[in-house]
This record gives structure tokens, C-alpha cells and sequence, in this order.
């Protein structure tokens, strides 16, 4: 490898980088310590913080943002080079030093960048390791995506960076995501790995490089290893230079480590005891001083600016390149190497000499270019022409698109949520609607399963070259039609949830990082969510937008197996923040809840609730909903304006309650025919039984916590949905609650007026059967609902109960 800067490189704009990366170093340690020594702790606890982390990317960093990066490149920064970040970000003027100030306080710069929480222009939020990674390969697909449907084709291509931690590599989405990026011919992702051989605990395994070198390649990806910095590579060349490469090459990671933490002299006593020869390597040796000695043999490639330059520069076409790069963890740092330095914290005492040796005066810690040897204005008009730097500091808002009121469907007389799906999204697809165009669906080898089949049958599956269907042009009959070609809207993904909620993800922040807004759709069966769980949190937490339709669910999937029934979604759809979730139990809900997700999916307003509800519909977020293969018996009616708001916001009376309702059904879902008929049931023995469908538990009790909050805060006037729909049950009544999912689920109904409640619902599972079996065995039939009501009401006994099991 060629260690001369290319002519490109102007040796003057390396000394500038070289006091930028001092700089940068400077910064982020000063922020950790700052904000663990200096700020005043309110409540004791140790603020943390990681310099050690921090050091090891920051020679990288500056030759990326200060010099490789282009504007429309994007990165995601490895979580605990957070710092290092917005180090950078001050340095180029995008961020505040009250925040760097504040680092890990209340509204201060974040641990790890945040893309919702930073004011400096996050590209990816990082924080639970791998998925920013992954982020990026996605994000990549998606920019090829949204350019191969001609759209944003006047701005230019970017790149997708990750700076990946080398233990952070042991996330298995990772792999997950390599495999389909070479499926999906990926493209413009460079994927930089700090090799600091140290993970949270420990020193890693050795020789993991190797792996990594033979696993990239494997999948088409460009590996470039950058191993020895110019000092090193310049010894090497001298008398007896390469057995000193050879012993470093064969040297254990664990005694590496050590010798760069205790320096000079331990590195001369191991070198002279395993390689004096009282010839040339000695002599290579002693005409080191300790520290010389000890900065030489530190010099790895991912602290040397030149090399990391010239790897940037070169790194050729759009092909995606792994860069592993070998860094020391806490370079610069006195803790440096040691094994357990992923937490340490530099003392006082160390701060001070760190202090001395960056030349930065007591109460000058934050001054830009304090302590430098290049002039200021010099260092400035640097800055100010570093490519990155010159992207704008806020995008364009993307355009959004109209959605119609109602989304047309033929409603069959028996139908299932399921099916309905399948035939909202089949007429959206021969629409030739922008809203239709901008849709794009994936799955993860659940397209047909879930439904989908129609859709993808109409808009085709996405790839970058044609591929006709095989078995359509050797005439064999088939349901699907499965054409690949740049303008199909599905993406069709390997059995990999965590795949589909990153690409998800990815796609639903195409607005904020191509600039080209998609309204994306995904399915999967509802039990592997919890698969891909941490996956959808870090999208949502991202801000990303997206529908999921997740079906089958619930036991109601009876023959399908015990194993895919799920029972924590519907309390995972409430908990879950950034997602709004449903589970309609008729498809002319259904059509609302999709036409009103498309809005939303879309929304970027202010955080005011909406007084009908008291929810923040106008910010917008991600909806989920939960649905079923179960055929039921659908309503006739049109649905009024009213009832429309209703369904959205989260509930409405199927059977109004009369004035001396002694008890209520109050069900959600597929369990509908069974509330129904235990109203039939028990109505003959108590009177004026209402029957409450709950479209969105989440909605309703999210709605029900702001309006309390709100009247706590002094708007008396403020009700929610659920208040005002329980409003005229009398104080006695009963409220027996049930749902084909865990029945906390609405358990807290009982709370909003102070009605009594028998919560039914599903606690175990793994039973096969019928739907009626099941049904039975986990006491959500009708009998089951029925004995809860006469157990929950005094009165007659209810004929029409019969024994329970
Ligand atoms: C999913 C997840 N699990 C665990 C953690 C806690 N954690 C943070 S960093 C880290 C180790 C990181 O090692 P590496 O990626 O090599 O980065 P380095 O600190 O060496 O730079 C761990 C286990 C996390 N952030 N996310
Ligand atoms: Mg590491």
C-alpha cells in the first residue's frame, strides 16, 4: 500500500485534518468529562460516557467528515463515538456548545446519536448495536429504489456508511442483512469497522479479521484491510523491519493490548527479550526512545490519517466495501488498550495532563481551534469548504400524498380482515393513483400468506434487472405472477424479520434521507413480531414510517399450529411508542383504519392533540394492525361520518347500551360472533346489554391518558373517546371484556368510569384445534363470556349458559 498522500491531498490540508483529529479527540473527551466532573450531577448516579470508545474512531471520523464524505452521503455512527460526533458537528458549526454541555442530560446532546432527539443532523440513530448497521445496507436498497422509479433522479447518489464497533459485528441481523443485500445487488455501502479487538467485556477472539475478510468477499463486497500506519510500514522497510512485521502479525491481541497500555518501556523490554539479536533489529529498536518506541508500535492504520485518506479515495466504484480497520481502543488515551477501559473514565488528574499535552487553557475547553499549531482563519476557511458540510442543514419536506376517504373493497357477506386486506390493497392496485404509485410492500417469504398475492400480482416485485416468471411463459397455471423488473413495488425479502422491520425502517425514512417520500407496507404472521421486536423499536424510535399488517393472529389461527399463536402483540401494539395499532374485526373498518394509515404514515405536524380524541394525530407515526384469517359474518350498513371518526379513534357502540344496562361486552377482533352471541344469550336475563366494539385499544387508551393529563393541567373540558362512550353506563353495570390476546388488553376499561370488569382473553397458548375448541379451552366463547356476565351481575341465572369445562 502506497503510505504517500495522493496529490489530491494536499500535505497542507494534512496538517489540518492531523489538528483537526487532535481537536475532535480533545472535544469528545472533554465532553464525557465535562459532563461526569464538572456539571453538577443532580441525582448521584454516574453520568458515564465513553472516551476510550470515542478515541478509537476518531481518526476515522475526521478523514470521513472532514474530507471523504459528500453531501448526499449518510452515516451511521457507531453508539459510543456519539460523542466523537457531535464533536464534529460543533466543529463544522452544527451544534451548540449548551448541549455538548449538557451531553447525556435533559435535552442535551444524546449518548448516541439520535436522529429525533439531536439537533445536529443524525442521519441514523444508533444505540442497540447492529441495526444502525444494518440501517444503512436498507437504506441503500431503498435509494436504489426510489431512483429506479425516476424519482430524485436531480439529486446526486449518496453513499450508506456505517462505523460498525468489531464486537458489534456478533449481531446476528447483521449477517441476516449481508445475505440480502447480495440478493438484492447492493450497492454504495461502505461499512467501516474500527478493529479495536476489544469488546464491552473482554479482548476479542483472535484472528476474527479473516472471517470477516472471507465473509464479505463472499458476498461480493470489496474488502480493503488496513492494518500498519506509515511509521510502522517505514520500519518494516529497515534492516530487520520485517521480522519485527512478523512478531507484530503474530502478536496475540490480548498481549497487544497490553503493552500499548503500559508503554515504551514494556514495549522495549518484550521486543528486545523476543527479538534482540544484538544486530539489526536491536538496533532498529534502541534508536527509538520509550515514547517514540511506543508511538511506533501503536501506529495502526485507522489512527493514520494518510491511509485512511487514500483507502477513502480509492475505494472505487459503487460496489459495497467492508474497510476493516485496526484502531486501538482509547488511542490518545492514558487508559489505552487496557481491557477493561470500555467504561473508564479519565480522572481528574489524567484530564489534567491530557489537558497539558493538547495546550488547552483552563476555561478555554471549548474554543474551536485552542491549542492548535495551524492559524485560525486557516483552520476556518478549511471548514468551511469540507464537502459534507454542504449539504443544507434541514431537507426539503417531501411531498405527501392524497389519500380518498374511502378505499374501495367488495365486502363478501363472510369475510376475514385478512382477505379483506388482500382486496383493499388489489383495488388500490389498479388505480393508477400517485398514492398507488408511492405504495411499496414487502415481506419476509410471507407475500402469499399474508395476501399480498394479488397486489404483487398487479404491481410486480422490484428488483434491478428484468426476470420474467418462468412458469407463466412456460404456461403452467399459477396463481402469482411473479415478474421481477426496476418498476415492481414489492419487495420480497428472505425469511428474516428483523430484514423486514430494518428495510421498514429504511423505507420509512426514504422522505428524510432521499428526499422521496414511500408509503411502505409489511407483513408478516403476527407471533413473529417479538422475532424482530428490538428492530420495530429502533424504527420507531427513528421516526420511521411504515403500515404493518401483521395476520394471522391470536389463537383464532387454530389449525395452522400452537406455535404461531400470539398473545402479547395487542399489549405490544399499546406499549409499543411511535405505532398506532388496530385489530378490526369486519373489512369495512378495516378500509377506514387503511385510509386513515395512509394519512398518518404521512403526518409531520405540531404536537397539539386533537380535542375529538386527545391524540396527537397530527404528528403523525406508524400503524400496525393486527388481523385475522378467521371468516366472519359482516355487517351490512353504511358507515356514517361518525362512526368513521369512531372506528379511528378507537371504539364505538355495535349495541348502544339501553338506560339500565346491567352489563356490557366490550371485545376487540376476531372474537366478534362470540361477543355477539353471548349478547343474544344473556339478554333474556339482563337488560339493555350493550356491545362496545374496540377497534384500537391503544388509540382508546392513549386518547383516555391525555384527556386525564390534560384536565390535571387544568383543561377541565377535555374528554376523551372512551370517556364519552362510557359516559351513560350506569355505575352498576358490568363490563366483561374479551379478545383473542392477552386481557390486560382492556382490563383497564373498569378504570375510566369505575365499573366493575371480567377481562377474558388468551394467557396461554400452544394448543391446536378448532377455532371452537380453542376458543373454548382458553374461555373466550360465547359461554365463557356469558358466565363471566352472570358471574360479574347479580340477577336471574342466564339460561342459555351451559356448562363451562
Ligand atoms: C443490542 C445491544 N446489546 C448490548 C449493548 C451494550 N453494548 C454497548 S457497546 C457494547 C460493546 C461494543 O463493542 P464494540 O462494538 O467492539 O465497540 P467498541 O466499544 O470496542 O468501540 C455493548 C455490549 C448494546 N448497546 N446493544
Ligand atoms: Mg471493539
Amino acid at each position: 500500500m502506497a503510505r504517500k498522500p495522493a496529490p489530491s491531498q494536499k500535505s497542507d490540508d494534512l496538517a489540518l485534518l492531523a489538528a483537526l483529529e487532535r481537536k475532535v479527540l480533545w472535544l469528545a473527551s472533554w465532553t464525557i468529562h465535562h459532563a461526569n466532573h464538572v456539571r453538577e450531577s443532580a441525582d448521584g448516579l454516574k453520568v458515564g460516557g465513553h472516551q476510550a470508545s470515542s478515541a478509537s474512531l476518531a481518526t476515522i471520523m475526521t478523514a470521513l467528515y472532514f474530507a471523504a464524505l459528500k453531501p448526499a452521503d449518510r452515516v451511521a455512527v457507531k453508539p459510543h463515538a456519539s460523542p466523537i460526533f457531535h464533536a464534529i458537528q460543533y466543529l463544522l458549526g452544527r451544534q451548540m456548545r449548551e448541549k455538548l454541555e449538557d451531553f447525556r442530560g435533559y435535552k442535551g446532546a444524546q449518548s448516541y446519536p439520535s436522529r429525533t432527539k439531536d439537533i445536529d443532523d443524525v442521519d441514523f440513530s444508533t444505540g442497540s448495536v447492529g441495526l444502525g448497521v444494518a440501517q444503512t445496507l436498507f437504506s441503500s436498497l431503498v435509494q436504489d429504489y426510489v431512483r429506479e422509479h425516476g424519482w430524485g433522479l436531480d439529486r446526486p447518489e449518496g453513499r450508506m456508511v456505517a462505523l460498525v464497533g468489531d464486537a458489534e459485528l456478533d449481531e446476528g441481523n447483521i449477517f441476516e442483512a449481508i445475505l440480502e443485500g447480495w440478493k438484492q445487488g447492493l450497492r454504495n455501502c461502505w461499512w467501516v469497522i474500527d478493529y479495536n479487538r476489544q469488546s464491552l467485556d473482554a479482548v476479542v477472539r483472535e484472528g476474527l479479521w479473516a472471517r470477516y475478510e472471507a465473509l464479505f468477499r463472499d458476498f461480493g463486497w470489496n474488502v480493503v484491510i488496513l492494518k500498519y500506519g506509515a511509521l510502522l510500514e517505514a520500519a518494516f522497510r529497515e534492516p530487520g523491519g520485517e521480522r519485527l512485521r512478523d512478531w507484530i502479525d503474530k502478536c496475540p491481541n490480548q498481549l497487544y493490548s497490553a503493552l500499548v497500555f503500559q508503554g515504551g518501556p514494556a514495549w522495549r523490554k518484550r521486543l528486545l527479550d523476543d527479538l534482540g539479536d544484538q544486530g539489526e533489529l536491536t538496533r532498529l529498536i534502541e534508536a527509538r526512545s520509550d515514547d517514540e518506541l511506543a508511538r511506533l508500535m501503536t501506529n495502526l492504520a485507522g489512527h493514520d490519517l494518510p491511509s485512511l485518506l487514500e483507502a477513502f479515495r480509492n475505494a472505487g466504484d459503487d460496489r459495497p466495501v467492508c474497510f476493516i480497520c485496526y484502531t486501538i481502543k482509547g488511542f490518545g488515551l492514558p487508559f489505552a488498550g487496557h481491557k477493561d477501559n470500555h467504561a473508564g473514565l479519565m480522572t481528574p488528574a489524567q484530564m489534567e495532563t491530557f489537558r497539558a499535552a493538547m495546550r488547552v487553557r483552563p476555561g478555554h475547553e471549548w474554543d474551536k481551534f485552542e491549542g492548535l499549531d495551524v492559524a485560525t482563519p486557516e483552520l476556518q476557511a478549511f471548514l468551511d469548504r469540507v464537502p459534507f458540510a454542504n449539504r443544507p442543514a434541514e431537507q426539503p419536506r417531501a411531498r405527501q400524498f392524497a389519500v380518498p376517504d374511502e378505499l374501495p373493497v367488495t365486502i363478501q357477506p363472510e369475510m376475514s380482515t385478512q382477505t379483506g386486506f388482500g382486496a383493499l390493497l388489489n383495488e388500490l392496485g389498479r388505480t393508477s393513483s400517485e398514492l398507488a404509485a408511492r405504495i411499496v410492500t414487502t415481506s419476509p417469504d410471507v407475500t402469499v400468506s399474508t395476501n399480498l398475492g394479488p397486489w404483487v400480482n398487479r404491481r410486480g416485485l422490484f428488483a434491478h434487472e428484468k426476470l420474467a416468471d418462468t412458469f407463466k411463459s412456460e404456461r403452467i397455471p399459477s396463481t402469482f405472477n411473479w415478474d421481477f423488473s426496476p418498476a415492481g413495488q414489492h419487495i420480497e425479502l428472505g425469511i428474516a424479520e428483523n430484514n423486514l422491520f430494518i428495510l421498514l425502517s429504511a423505507l420509512g425514512l426514504s422522505h428524510a434521507i432521499t428526499g422521496e417520500r414511500l408509503l411502505p407496507i409489511g407483513t408478516l404472521y403476527d407471533p413473529f413480531i417479538q422475532r424482530g421486536l428490538d428492530a420495530l423499536n429502533y424504527a420507531c424510535y427513528q421516526d420511521a414510517r411504515f403500515i404493518l399488517a401483521a395476520t394471522p393472529s391470536g389463537i383464532t389461527l387454530a389449525p395452522e399450529g400452537g406455535a404461531h399463536q400470539s398473545i402479547a402483540t395487542p399489549l405490544i401494539g399499546m406499549a409499543q411508542d411511535g405505532i398506532a395499532a388496530f385489530e378490526p374485526a369486519f373489512v369495512d373498518e378495516l378500509a377506514v383504519i387503511l385510509a386513515f394509515a395512509f394519512g398518518y404514515i404521512q403526518k409531520d405536524g405540531a404536537g397539539d392533540a386533537t380535542e375529538r380524541n386527545w391524540l396527537r394525530d397530527e404528528t403523525g407515526g406508524s400503524v400496525y394492525l393486527r388481523l385475522s384469517t378467521r371468516p366472519i359474518e359482516q355487517i351490512r350498513r353504511t358507515l356514517t361520518p361518525d362512526l368513521r371518526h369512531a372506528i379511528v379513534d378507537g371504539a364505538y357502540w355495535q349495541r348502544p347500551p339501553g338506560p339500565n344496562c346491567e352489563v356490557v361486552i366490550a371485545y376487540a377482533g376476531a372474537v366478534a360472533p362470540e361477543a355477539n352471541e353471548a349478547v343474544w344469550r344473556i339478554a333474556e336475563d339482563r337488560r339493555d346489554v350493550g356491545l362496545l366494539a374496540v377497534t384500537s385499544a391503544d388509540r382508546l387508551n392513549a386518547g383516555w391518558t391525555a384527556a386525564q393529563r390534560a384536565r390535571e393541567r387544568g383543561l377541565v373540558h377535555a374528554r376523551s373517546h372512551i370517556e364519552r362512550l362510557l359516559a351513560g353506563v350506569p355505575p352498576h353495570c358490568g363490563i366483561v371484556t374479551v379478545l383473542d390476546g392477552h386481557p390486560a388488553t382492556l382490563a383497564w376499561l373498569g378504570a375510566v368510569h369505575g365499573h366493575r370488569v371480567r377481562p377474558l382473553g388468551v394467557e396461554h397458548f400452544g394448543q391446536t384445534g378448532t377455532i371452537a375448541d380453542l376458543y373454548r379451552h382458553y374461555g373466550i366463547d360465547a359461554d365463557a363470556i356469558a358466565a363471566a356476565a352472570a358471574a360479574l351481575t347479580p340477577g336471574r341465572p342466564i339460561r342459555y349458559l351451559r356448562a363451562l369445562p
